[in-house]
C-alpha cells in the first residue's frame, strides 16, 4: 500500500491552502513492538499505548524509578597520575599517557543495569474480541490523547489514554456505542521487584528497586459506569459496564516522603472530577505550551494516510511536507511530555522505556545528548521545560565540587561524560569517552542561552549565576599552559569519543587542548563576562576571564582545509565519526558564523563533508546535528537532505529517533534543526529564512522565538517573506535580516549600522585563527539579503510585509 500511496503522493498536486493539517499520529493496527507504540507523558509519569484488540499492553513510567544510590567512584591515584598523564602528553606520548588514565585516574564504572532507570510496569487489559474492523489507534497531538477505536460484534469500542500534568495521574477511559457491553479483565504488573495487591476496586503494585533503589508505589483505581465489578487473584473484573474509568497513580521515595501515601492523596483528589474535568483541565494546560508555535509547510494527499505508510512512502522518495511538520510537532509534544517544571530533565529515552535494562541505563549524557534534548526548548517556546535541566544542573554542583578539588585539586565544579539520577559526577570507564571533564560547562550554556531568550535577570542572578561562575572556575584553575606552544589549555582529555593515529601509527584518544574542550571553555568565559556585565557583579573575575580566553589556542584549519579537532593534524581510524564534536563552534555555539568568520566556516564545511563521504551521520543524533550545522551554514539544501536522511534512515514507526532501539534526542535535534533553517538569532540578528529549501518554497510558522525576547510569526511565498509580525516582549533594538526587502509598518526603519544592536544577542569576538594552508580554503561567503534596524517597545508587534 506504500507504493500506492507514493504513486498517489507524487501524482497529487501540492496545495498550500488549508491550515486544518491534522497534527495526528495514526495507524491501522496495533503495536506488535515497542517502538510503534504511541507515548504519552506528563513530564514525570509516561504510558506507551500498544493498543492491542484482545490484550491491551499500557507500559508505564515514573521519571525516578532508579536502582543504585549515590556511591564512590573516585581513583584514589587520580590527582597524582593527572600530573603524569600531562607531562607525557606535552611530550606527545599520548598512548603512555592514556595508560597511566585508564589505570590511576579513572572511577569506577558500574555494571551495565547496576545503576539503572527502568520500567514501572504494564497495565494489562484484556478482551474476547476478535475479527474486529475499522480499527484505529491515533495520538492527537494537538490534545496529547491516544485513542483506540474498533468495532466489534457491531458495537464500536473507544478507549481513550492522556497523562495528566494538571491531576499527576495517568486516565484511561474504556466506552462502547451500545450499554453494558464492556466486559474485560484488568492486570498491573512488574517484571522484578514488585508486590501485588488486589482489591474490588483497586490495584497496588509496590516494592523497591535493586542495590538500594528507589521505594516505589502504583496504584489503579476502577471506576466502572454501571455493570459490576469483581476480583480474581490479581485481576479486577470488570463485566456489562456502559463505560470505564481507570487512574493511575505513582510515585517513588526519590526526593524523599512516602510514596504509598503521596499515590493516596493523589488518587483521592483526582477521583473526585469527573472525566470530562479531568480531560478538559488536561488538555487546556498541553495547549498553553503545545499552541505557542505552528507550522505549515504545505499539504500533499499523504495526510489521509496511516503515519507509517507515510514514513515508508518518504523512505522511498514521496514529498511529504506535512510528514516533516508532524514530525516537528510530535518532537515538541515530547519534550512537553517528558520535562516539565520540578521534575527530571529528559533522559536518553525522554521518559519512556519499557524494560529493566535500558541502553545506557537510559541516564543523563552530557557530552551531546542531554545538550541536543534542549536544543528546541527555547526556540519553540518552550522556554518552562528547559527548567528541569536546570534544577538537574544544580544538583550536580555538590559532587561536583568534591570531583573538582579531589580528583583534580581545582574549585569550582566539573563532570564528565555522563551522570545519572545519582549526580555522579567522576570519570568513569574507558579514557575513550570517560576522561572528558567538559560536561558540566558544556550544559551551563543552556543557562544563558535561556537568559538570551527570556531575558530574565532574576532568574541569571539567582539560578544561572552560581552554576555559571563555578563551572568557569574549575576551568580557571584546571588550564595549563603548554610548554610547546605557550597557550592555556585543558587537559587531559579527549574529542568526545574520537580517537586519532599517533605518528608511529598507534591509536589514542587522549591530548591537551583538544579543539572541543577550547570551544567549550572559550563559549562558557565569554557568558560569563556578559553575565557579570549584565549583573554588573564579579567584574574581577570577568576581567581574569577575559585575559585567559585571549590565551587559548586559536583555531586551526588543517593542510587539507578542514577544522582541526586537535592541536595537531592527525590521521583518523574512523573518519565518519558520529561526534563531530569540533564544531561546536558553529553549533550550539555562536564562534563561526558564515557572516564573521567566512573562513571558519568554508573549515567547517569541509569538516562535514568529510564526515559524510567516509559514512558519518549514521547515529539519529548525529545526523540530527548535522542538520544544525548546514542550516547554521545556510545551506537549506544540505540541510533538507540530512533531515530527510533523518526520517528515512533513523526514524521508527511511531516517529521515535533510532539508536538501536531507540534515543530521544534525535527527534529533539531534529526540531532545533528544523527551526534553524527557518530562524536564526545567534549573530546579532533575527534572521528569517536562513536556510530554505527549495521544497518549502512556500509556508506558514507562528510563534518561534529570538533571543532578545522576540516572537516571530511568518508566512512566504516563493521564498520570499510575504508578511511577518514580530513581536517585542522585552523592547529594545532589533535587527531583522531577510531574503527579500521589507518594511516594517509601525516602526521608524534603519539602515544597519554594522553593531549588534540588541545587548540580548551579543556576539563573542572573532576567534584567532590559523590556516596551515591558505590555498586550501576557500571563504564561505553569506547569503546577505536584506537588513533593516528599528527599535522596538517592550509588548508592540511589528509589522513586516514585503516591499513591493
Ligand atoms: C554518546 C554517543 C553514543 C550514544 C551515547 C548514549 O556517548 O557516542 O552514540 O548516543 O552517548
Amino acid at each position: 500500500s506504500s507504493i500506492l500511496l507514493l504513486v498517489f503522493v507524487l501524482l497529487t498536486q501540492f496545495t498550500n491552502a488549508a491550515d486544518d493539517n491534522p497534527l495526528v499520529l495514526w495507524y491501522r493496527h496495533a503495536a506488535d513492538e515497542w517502538t510503534k507504540a504511541l507515548p504519552i507523558g506528563n513530564g514525570r509519569l509516561g504510558g506507551m499505548v500498544f493498543g492491542g484488540v484482545d490484550m491491551e499492553r499500557l507500559q508505564l513510567n515514573e521519571e525516578s524509578m532508579w536502582t543504585g544510590h549515590p556511591v564512590e567512584r573516585a581513583n584514589q591515584n587520580a590527582y597524582e597520575a593527572l600530573q603524569k598523564a600531562r607531562a607525557l602528553l606535552f611530550q606527545g606520548r599520548y598512548v603512555e599517557a592514556e595508560k597511566v588514565v585508564a589505570q590511576d585516574f579513572m572511577g569506577r564504572r558500574l555494571e551495565r543495569g547496576e545503576h539503572t532507570y527502568q520500567t514501572l510496569g504494564d497495565l494489562n487489559l484484556f478482551f474476547d474480541h476478535v475479527r474486529v474492523h475499522d480499527y484505529r489507534r491515533e495520538l492527537d497531538l494537538d490534545r496529547a490523547v491516544v485513542t483506540v477505536s474498533y468495532t466489534f460484534n457491531r458495537t464500536r469500542f473507544t478507549r481513550e489514554y492522556f497523562s495528566s500534568p494538571v491531576d499527576q495521574v495517568i486516565v484511561v477511559r474504556l466506552s462502547a456505542d451500545k450499554p453494558g457491553a464492556l466486559d474485560f479483565r484488568i492486570r498491573l504488573s512488574r517484571p522484578a521487584d514488585a508486590a501485588i495487591e488486589t482489591g474490588q476496586d483497586k490495584i497496588r503494585m509496590f516494592g523497591q528497586l535493586k542495590n538500594g533503589g528507589v521505594a516505589f508505589e502504583a496504584q489503579l483505581l476502577v471506576l466502572p459506569q454501571n455493570g459490576s465489578r469483581s476480583r480474581d487473584k490479581d485481576e479486577i473484573i470488570v463485566s456489562g459496564a456502559d463505560a470505564v474509568v481507570m487512574l493511575l497513580a505513582a510515585a517513588t521515595g526519590y526526593r524523599g516522603g512516602d510514596p504509598a501515601s503521596m499515590v493516596q492523596e493523589t488518587l483521592a483528589a483526582a477521583k473526585e472530577k469527573s472525566y470530562n474535568a479531568l480531560l478538559t483541565d488536561h488538555i487546556a494546560e498541553h495547549q498553553r505550551l503545545f499552541k505557542r508555535v505552528e507550522l505549515n509547510l504545505g499539504r500533499t494527499a499523504a495526510v489521509d494516510f496511516p503515519t507509517d505508510e507515510r514514513l515508508l512512502a518518504m523512505k522511498s522518495g514521496a514529498v511529504d511536507p506535512q510528514l516533516l511538520a508532524l514530525y516537528y510537532q510530535f518532537g515538541r509534544y515530547l519534550l512537553i511530555s517528558s520535562s516539565r517544571p520540578g521534575g527530571l530533565p529528559a533522559n536518553l529515552q525522554g521518559l519512556w522505556e519499557g524494560t529493566l535494562r535500558p541502553p545506557w541505563n537510559a541516564d543523563y549524557h552530557i557530552n551531546i545528548n542531554i545538550q541536543m534534548n534542549y536544543w528546541p526548548a527555547e526556540l519553540t517556546g518552550l522556554s518552562e521545560c528547559h527548567l528541569p535541566f536546570f534544577d538537574f544542573l544544580d544538583a550536580l554542583r555538590p559532587r561536583g565540587r568534591i570531583t573538582a578539588k579531589e580528583t583534580y585539586g581545582c574549585g569550582g565544579f566539573v563532570a564528565h561524560h555522563t551522570t545519572d539520577a545519582w549526580h555522579f559526577t567522576d570519570p568513569i570507564g574507558k579514557p575513550v569517552y570517560g576522561m572528558w571533564p567538559m560536561g558540566a560547562a558544556w550544559s551551563t550554556q543552556h543557562l544563558w542561552e535561556h537568559y538570551l531568550f527570556t531575558g530574565d535577570e532574576l532568574f541569571l542572578r539567582q539560578k544561572a549565576w552560581p552554576i555559571m561562575k563555578e563551572a568557569a572556575e574549575f576551568m580557571v584553575d584546571f588550564l595549563i599552559r603548554d610548554p610547546n606552544s605557550g597557550y592555556l589549555v585543558s587537559g587531559p582529555s579527549s574529542s568526545p569519543e574520537n580517537r586519532f593515529r599517533t605518528k608511529d601509527g598507534q591509536i589514542a584518544n587522549l591530548n591537551m587542548g583538544t579543539t572541543m574542550d577550547t570551544e567549550i571553555i572559550y563559549d562558557l568565559f565569554s557568558n560569563c563576562i556578559d553575565a557579570a556585565d549584565v549583573l554588573d557583579r564579579d567584574r574581577r573575575f570577568a576581567k581574569k576571564l577575559t585575559e585567559l580566553r585571549d590565551q587559548l589556542p586559536p583555531l586551526k584549519i588543517g593542510s587539507d582545509g578542514r577544522l582541526m579537532e586537535w592541536q595537531e593534524e592527525f590521521e583518523e581510524p574512523e573518519p565518519g565519526h558520529r561526534h563531530i564534536s569540533h564544531l561546536f563552534a558553529l553549533h550550539p555555539g555562536r564562534q563561526i558564523t558564515l557572516r564573521h568568520t567566512p573562513e571558519l566556516a568554508a573549515a567547517a564545511r569541509k569538516t562535514i563533508d568529510y564526515r559524510l563521504a567516509h559514512g558519518g551521520g549514521h547515529t539519529g543524533w548525529s545526523r540530527a546535528w548535522i542538520i544544525n550545522f548546514f542550516a547554521r551554514l545556510q545551506d537549506g539544501e544540505r540541510a533538507y537532505e540530512n533531515l530527510l536522511a533523518l526520517l528515512r534512515k533513523s526514524t521508527l514507526p511511531n516517529l521515535f529517533d533510532t539508536h538501536p532501539p531507540f534515543q530521544i534526542d534525535g527527534n529533539f535535534g531534529g526540531v532545533s534543526g528544523m527551526t534553524e533553517m527557518l530562524l536564526q538569532s545567534h549573530a546579532g540578528e533575527i534572521h528569517l529564512l536562513p536556510a530554505l529549501p527549495k521544497d518549502w518554497a512556500n509556508g506558514k510558522v507562528n510563534g518561534l522565538r529570538a533571543r532578545g525576547g522576540f516572537i516571530v510569526d511568518m508566512r512566504w511565498r516563493n521564498s520570499r517573506i510575504v508578511n511577518a509580525v514580530v513581536t517585542s516582549e522585552l523592547g529594545g533594538s532589533c535587527r531583522l535580516r531577510t531574503p527579500n526587502a521589507v518594511i516594517v509598518t509601525n516602526a521608524d526603519v534603519n539602515p544597519a549600522t554594522g553593531d549588534n544592536p540588541n545587548p540580548f544577542y551579543k556576539l563573542q569576538p572573532p576567534p584567532r585563527m590559523e590556516m596551515l594552508n591558505p590555498d586550501a580554503v576557500q571563504p564561505l561567503t553569506a547569503k546577505e539579503g536584506f537588513c533593516i534596524d528599528f527599535e522596538t517597545v517592550a509588548g508592540t508587534k511589528y509589522k513586516v510585509v514585503e516591499k513591493e
